[in-house]
Parts: C-alpha cells; structure tokens; sequence
C-alpha cells in the first residue's frame, strides 16, 4: 500500500516544513518537497494543512474490570474513537489482582488487545509481591517488550501498592532498565478521610473530591519521587492533577532527577463544580481519581506544560456508563473511578493550547505524540514523520470546528466530559501503518489491524556503558 500526503507543512516536535510525506508497507519512505507519486499510489491531498505524527495516549484502561464492573469502551472501539480524533497509538494497563500471576494477568490482557484498531502496548502494573513477581518482571523485560511498570499508590484493598511493594518494585525495575510510573495518592489518607466523610451522612458524588483532597495527591507524588531519588530509577508520574504533584515534580526535575509528569487533558479543562450538579448521574459520570480540582489547579498545570515541567498528556480513558455509576447510588466510594476522552484529547489540546497561544504547533506534537515516544522507548519508530518511521499520522485542518457530544462521539460511552465544546482545529485525515482510518467522518478502521509494540528497556544501553566504563575501553569506544 502506498500512500503520498501532498501539499502539506509537516509538523515534528523539533521543526516544521512544507514538505510531502510518501509511505510504503506501512513505512514512511521520503519527506520531501513536489515528491513523485508511484503508479497505483493513494494520493491525499493536505490542502494546506500540517502532517503531524499520529497522537500516542499513554494512558488509557479499555474493558478493565474494576470495582465491580467492567469498562464500557472495548479495544477496538476505544483504538477506533481514538483514531477518529488522530490518536494512532494507546499504551494501556494490565492490572494484576493482588496475588494473580503476572505473566498470566499479561497474557489475558494481551488476548483482550488483539481487537484492536491501531497499535498498542502495555504497562504492567504491580500490585503485590513475592519473588514470582520479581521473577515475572525480569520475563516481561526480557521476552514480551515491557519497559514500565505502573503502582498504584490509592485504592487501599484493591489493588494499592504500599511502601514494601514500592521499594522493592522500584529496585527491580532499576536492575531491569525499566521505567516506574505511579497513581500518586496516599491510599490510607483517601480510605480514612472516605469514612469520615460517609460518617457524616454524605454519601454523593460531591463526596468524592472531598475524600481525595490535592495534598494527598501531592504527598504521595513527593514520596514517590523520593523513592525513586533514593533508588536511583527514572519515575514518571501519570494524571497528575494539582499544583501539589506539579510542585513535587518541578523540585525533583530542577535537581536532575529523571521525574515525568503526565497530564490528562480533562483535568486541565474540567474543573471540581461538575461533583456539586444537581443531577447525580452526572455528577457521577465526573467520578475519577484524581478528582477534576478547583479552577486554579488548572492555570498551573497548563503553566506546567508550558514550561516543561509536564511532558506528556493522556485520557485515562476508562468509560462507565450511567447504570454502571450508579452501582454507587448509595454510596460514592462504591461509583466506578473513571471517565473518557480518548477521541476528543487532540482536539481539546489543539484548542485550547495552541488556538490559546499557550503552545506552538512544535509543543503540541511533542506532549501528544513525540514525548510519549521518547519517554517510553517508542521513538523513533514512534512521534515523528521520518524516513523508517511507522506511517502513522494525521492530516489537521486548523479551521475545521466540530462540537463535543455524546450523540456524536465514537466513544463507546453515554457520557461526554467536554459536552457541548466547540473546537477548532481537528483531524480530517488520519493514517495508521500507512493505511487510512479516518477520512472527513468516514470511519475506516479494521478490527484486529492493531499491533502490539514491543518497548525495549534502556538496560542493554545502559549495561554496555556501564561496562565500558568499568573496563576502561572508553577511549576504543570513541575511536570507532
Ligand atoms: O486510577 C486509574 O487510573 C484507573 C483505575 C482509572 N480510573 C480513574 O479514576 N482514574
Ligand atoms: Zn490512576
Ligand atoms: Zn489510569
């Protein structure tokens, strides 16, 4: 299959030019100006728009069973709805119950991703530990391409990780060349301040963020961050929500510690009145955790990408529908955590960030696709539009606006966060290795197309310099 995507300005995260894109077998082949279109080639035409690297969200949960229930957006679905809004690659999340083998938790995992759309990977998450799971991490390394591995610092019962399993994950992983990333809130804060605050009679949505206030979001990101620090193991920190983690972060990063935040694009857009609406199920549907936070929570995490601090942005995209929420009705500690996003992330960015004036083009190609890649061992396969890079990317007509519904979104969920936003500046084309998958509303997306993408640790690179080192053959080395 050969494609060429013509008169258009390419966008990287490094630099811009007008330029064609022509790709073959999935590859990107030449970019290059007036480039030649093979016989038999499938010709798009840019109109004047940017090229851009397909989004990669690095953050999503489809159809994870979780507090009862089971998400709504399933993996082709949700890589589907992801590609109708220029996203062409997930990084999603196994999730292991406490004392589950891991390999086996993988492996269902990796059967429920076959479905997919567009190309995918997987953090592991560790949510117990015994020397299987220290066993388990080295396998996943070594033999199924996993670099990250996820600990979630809440959700004291289920599926938290305490200090013990920090620790010794954390360790692990370090000898392994692998990236930790962490749920930072305290778990027990969230667990005390949940019964006091069901103690008191209150039992709605509006209780939620009431339980999960910003300083326990910030004291588990800053004791994350010191764990790592003391280990000395790369940290990256997901759906960070409040000035507190962001202020943990930006500390941690000014002393050369290797910290990444991540920011959802709903927490920087949707803020803590949608839990005081009167109507419960949509209270309800805004349920997720970290909790959408005070209006100024939002100014600064914008600051924070803006100035660096905060390198990536995800969804988390993790759909319940109404009847699903309301497993909650009498309780909110009981409402399925989770809300969508995955189709509408780009969107809401590009306007509010780039129509903003908050980022140029360059910024938002790199906290929506190139970081991710970098960050998670993907590049430059992944986040760029280069010669041997995977021809996955996006044809954006920065006049085109559409408005955010339900009643219209491909998202396989009865609930929009951004319902009813008008944006300007969206996809009207979007490629997947080299194939067509969206093209001005017609959905083309083939189920099963998917691949899954091995991500290599850094320790093969690491352990041959490190090596080097000690052997004194730097000065070979350099002579090569
Ligand atoms: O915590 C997460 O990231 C998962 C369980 C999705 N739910 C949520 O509320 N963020
Ligand atoms: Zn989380
Ligand atoms: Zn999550």
């Amino acid at each position: 299959m050969t494609l060429l995507i013509r008169g258009g300005t390419v966008v990287n995260a490094d630099q811009s030019q007008r330029a064609d894109v022509l790709t073959e077998a999935g590859k990107i082949v030449a970019v290059g100006a007036d480039l030649e279109a093979p016989s038999g080639a499938e010709i798009i035409d840019a109109g004047g728009g940017y090229v851009m690297p397909g989004g990669i969200d690095p953050h999503t949960h489809m159809e994870l069973p979780f507090m009862g229930t089971v998400a709504s957006e399933d993996f082709f679905s949700g890589t589907t709805a992801g590609a109708v809004g220029g996203t062409t690659m997930i990084i999603d999340f196994v999730i292991p119950n406490p004392q589950q083998d891991v390999i086996e938790a993988y492996k269902t995992w990796r059967g429920w991703a076959e479905k997919s759309a567009t190309d995918y990977s997987f953090h592991v998450a560790i949510t117990w530990w015994d020397d299987s799971v220290h066993e388990a991490m080295g396998t996943l390394t070594r033999d199924f391409g996993v670099n990250s591995f996820k600990h979630f610092m809440a959700y004291k019962g289920a599926i938290m990780a305490d200090d013990e399993i920090l620790v010794n994950s954390f360790r692990r992983a370090r000898e392994l060349g692998a990236i930790c990333t962490v749920h930072a809130e305290n778990g027990e804060l969230v667990a005390h301040l949940q019964q006091e605050i069901l103690n008191q009679g209150i039992t709605g949505p509006e209780g939620h963020p009431m339980s999960r206030p910003s300083q326990v979001e910030g004291e588990a990101a800053n004791r994350a961050i010191r764990i790592a620090q003391v280990l000395n193991v790369p940290l990256y920190i997901v759906h960070n929500s409040c000035i507190e983690s962001l202020e943990a972060i930006t500390r941690a990063r000014n002393e050369g510690q290797r910290v990444f935040g991540e920011v959802l694009a709903g927490h920087l857009l949707v803020d803590d009145s949608v839990y005081r609406h009167k109507d419960w199920d949509y209270a309800a549907a805004h349920v997720m955790s970290p909790p959408f936070r005070p209006r100024q929570h939002q100014e600064a995490l914008w600051r924070g990408l803006q100035a660096g601090m905060l390198q990536t942005t995800a969804t988390d995209h993790c759909c319940f529908c109404a009847p699903q929420k309301r497993a909650g009705h009498n309780n909110f500690t009981q409402i399925p955590n989770g809300t969508g996003g995955v189709e509408d992330r780009m969107h809401v960015l590009w306007h509010h960030g780039v129509n903003s004036g908050r980022l140029t083009v360059n910024e938002f190609v790199a906290i929506t696709s190139t970081n991710a890649a970098k960050i998670f061992n993907l590049y430059p396969r992944k986040g760029v539009i280069a010669v041997g890079a995977d021809a996955d990317l996006s044809v954006w007509d920065p006049a085109l606006e559409r408005t955010i519904s339900k009643d219209t979104h491909h998202q396989n969920v009865d609930f929009n966060i951004f319902e009813g936003m008008i944006v300007r500046g969206i996809n009207t084309v979007t490629v997947a290795q080299g194939q067509v998958v969206y093209q001005d509303g017609d959905v083309r997306t083939v189920r099963g197309a998917g691949r899954y993408v091995d991500r290599p640790t850094f320790a093969p690179y690491y352990d041959a310099m490190q090596k080097a080192a000690e052997q004194q053959v730097w000065r070979a080395v350099e002579r090569v």
